[in-house]
């Protein structure tokens, strides 16, 4: 007879049979996100046999353990390979080493942050991985390449390359303020806590610069560019340098938003102009009082005179007045970056050729360390706009390329939209000034606007986190393709099996456009709610100033749609090299993606396929609703291969946006056809709802206003 003992022992061995079994049956356990790309989720089969070949694998380098990013190197690579691996490794150690660093090369030619690895004899005479860096961080950039490789599996002997970063400045900018909110943030709170900084460092700003480090992003700009003064204030500059130090092993430079109106604001002085010799004294002080703490601080980021922020036309000086008085303060120390997302309130000129106007004469009149920041296009970060043209118009200037990783005009963070094919877009144009933009720019850098946030997943859905990935894999080598970077980043961070990645590559490379498809198909832009941009709005005609309404970028009525930028027009496309202008100038050959940009046409204008101007609008929100299905439909297939909370999290999005891109088409053709009073194409259903229901939909609530 069995004691009760006996039986309680039974049962609970019985229990964690069941249990054991069934999390073998589950693809893996649940994952939250957190660990992004950095999974390193344990090989299996020939990758792990390959690598176990390295027994006993452990981490040996050249010395230089007195280097804190040669430290963190070792460690980031210790770490990947245990957890690739699945166990422990021997301690670090220069004997019994397989992968050999060598971290001090020192050549000035080769540009900081290069690395090669290949198979070689390492130590003791054995096969083993050298990877050479040209300096400490040439180190920790090719451990996260060698990982990256390792995380897809590869076979470590056949691992082999050279990488050189395409552009010296590869930074972040976040649009954070202090109290924690994040403009244009869709991923919770900001995860800057100034309020317990200096003397409490949360963990995550430590996980937030491997993750920056691990994709070659050397630079973060803190604060929003829409600044508070306050940041300038001693206090705040405590809070910074702890951060600077603690982001200093990982090869990433501080950068702060500076209000242009500081010396008024927090100075005691009465003016901020630039041209008073007691305002550069101010700056030059402030800039020294920032140096004592932080050596190496990265220099100001300006949004000065655009959108309300002060600047230096409120004196009647020039941005180039504004920022040399700025560099001056900074000299042979730090950079500043100039945005030139500028427009005026005042000016009746079509906002798309403002910055240009303004900046394009004062080409070669910006001091040494000045850079001028563009957007990819004239206009606001539309799911679609032709590059700026600001891009080979200024070759005695410093540019560099502003890219927006959170999703303000893209379906906030539930719309799957992968941006690499945008920002591919966009680097890879033609300017006809000679150079492609990412030409134009790799001299110089790429910022883009950070998409993080508080949630454990960091950017407010897993598949966002790909463009924060795309952002920093492109500003290092923005040839790389789109296709690369996506299934690499899926690999790392869902599951490396091949018929996943087959059916999740794809559907990524598509998705942004089926969001121009479903939101603002053919060249149209801007169509967005008022403020925070949520949802369609383009009814929207009565607002104080023309260029916040809708209607202003669309000009639809009775007869036609588009905004005529020829010659005819506002003429916007004189700004681009003529080469470029020819291509886009003639209604009948320009691509259907800029069609709307720069004309205004007929309802029944015939297009490249056959339809009306019309019918072929009405397809494209089609399509791009269809695509969404689709996509939905894919991943439905993808359960096998991931957590279930991921999986689970992906498909509700999806599910979110399959409903907002219905609402986006049945809303659009509603309004449509109201000014133009056609017919739908046979066999298109009409919108749901009436646009009475559509324009009474208010969402005070929406997030990052
Ligand atoms: C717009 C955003 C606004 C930013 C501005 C900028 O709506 O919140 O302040 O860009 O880039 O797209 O300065």
């Amino acid at each position: 007879m069995m004691r009760g003992r006996e039986l309680v022992n039974r049962i609970a061995a019985v229990c964690l049979t069941v249990l054991a079994a069934l999390s073998l049956a589950s693809p893996a356990q649940a994952e939250d996100g957190y660990d992004l790309w950095l999974r390193y989720a344990p090989l299996e089969g020939e990758a792990l046999e390959r690598l176990e070949a390295f027994d006993p694998v452990s981490v040996t380098n050249s010395g230089a353990y007195d280097d804190p990013i040669v430290r963190t190197a070792v460690e980031e690579l210790h770490r990947g390979l245990e957890q690739l691996l699945g166990r422990k490794l021997s301690p670090m150690g220069e004997e019994n080493g397989i992968v050999w660093l060598e971290c001090k090369f020192d050549d000035d030619e080769v540009p900081s942050g290069s690395f090669g690895i290949g198979s070689g004899d390492v130590p003791a005479n054995r096969e083993g991985i050298q990877l050479v860096g040209v300096d400490p961080v040439g180190c920790l950039y090719g451990v996260y390449a060698l990982l990256r490789e390792l995380s897809q599996g590869a076979d470590p002997f056949a691992i082999s390359t050279i990488s050189t970063p395409a552009m010296p400045l590869r930074m972040l900018n976040h649009w954070d303020n202090p109290d924690g909110h994040v403009e244009r943030g869709y991923a919770g709170r900001s995860i800057f806590d100034w309020w317990h900084l200096p003397e409490r460092l949360d963990q995550r700003m430590i996980d937030y610069a491997r993750a920056n480090a691990s994709i070659g992003i050397n630079a973060v700009a803190v604060n929003n560019v829409n600044a508070r003064a306050m940041m300038l204030e001693k206090r705040y500059i405590e809070k910074l340098a702890r951060l600077a130090d603690a982001w200093r092993p990982y090869g990433i430079r501080v950068f702060l938003s500076a209000r242009f109106s500081a010396p008024r604001d927090i100075g005691g002085l009465d003016t901020a102009d630039p041209l008073d010799p007691r305002v550069a004294a101010w700056w030059q002080a402030k800039a020294d009082e920032i140096y004592a703490a932080i050596p190496d601080f990265g220099g100001f980021l300006v949004k000065a005179n655009s959108e309300g922020q002060p600047g230096p036309q409120d004196y009647g000086r020039t941005h180039a007045d504004g920022a040399n008085m700025l560099a001056e303060a900074l000299r042979d120390r730090g950079t500043v970056i100039w945005r030139a997302f500028v427009y005026s309130a005042e000016d009746e000129t079509d906002r798309a050729k403002q910055a240009y106007e303004e900046f394009v004469p004062l080409d070669g009149q910006f001091a040494d360390n000045v850079i001028v920041q563009v957007k990819n296009g004239p206009i606001d970060f539309q799911p679609r706009e032709p590059f700026h043209p600001m891009f080979g118009a200024m070759p005695n200037t410093h540019l560099m390329l502003e890219a927006q990783i959170t999703k303000e005009y893209l379906g906030f963070a539930s719309h799957l939209a992968f941006l690499a094919p945008m920002w591919e877009e966009v680097l890879d144009a033609d300017t006809g000034h000679g150079a492609t933009v990412a030409e134009v720019v790799s001299p110089v850098g790429m910022a883009g606007v950070g998409n993080t946030g508080s949630d454990r997943n960091w950017s407010g859905s897993d598949f966002d986190q790909a463009n924060w990935y795309a952002f920093g894999r492109l500003a290092w080598d923005p040839t790389l393709s789109s296709e690369q970077i996506a299934r690499e980043w899926a690999a790392q961070t869902f599951s490396r099996e091949e018929p996943f990645l087959d059916a999740v590559v794809p559907m990524m490379l598509e998705s942004r456009e089926a969001v121009v498809d479903y939101m603002t198909p053919l060249g149209l832009a801007h169509l967005m709610a008022t403020g925070h941009h949520y949802g369609p709005g383009p009814w929207v005609c009565d607002l104080g100033r023309p260029e916040w309404n809708p209607c202003y970028y669309h000009r639809a009525d009775a007869e036609g749609i588009g905004f005529d930028r020829t010659v005819t027009g506002s003429d916007a496309l004189s700004q681009y090299a003529p080469q470029v202008a020819a291509e886009w100038e003639d209604v009948a050959t320009i691509d259907p993606a800029y069609l709307l940009w720069f004309h205004h046409v007929a309802w029944d204008h015939p297009m490249p396929t056959g339809r009306s101007l019309w019918a072929e609008l009405v397809h494209r929100y089609d399509r791009g609703v269809a695509k969404v299905d689709e996509m939905a439909e894919i991943w439905t297939g993808q359960q096998e291969f991931v957590d279930p909370q991921r999986f689970r999290a992906v498909t509700e999005n999806l599910a979110i946006q399959q409903a907002e891109a219905r609402w986006w088409r049945d809303a659009s053709i509603a309004y449509w056809l109201s000014l133009n009073g056609l017919d739908l194409p046979e066999g298109v259903q009409p919108p749901a709802e009436s646009l009475e229901y559509y324009r009474s939909l208010s969402f005070p609530e929406a997030p990052g206003n």
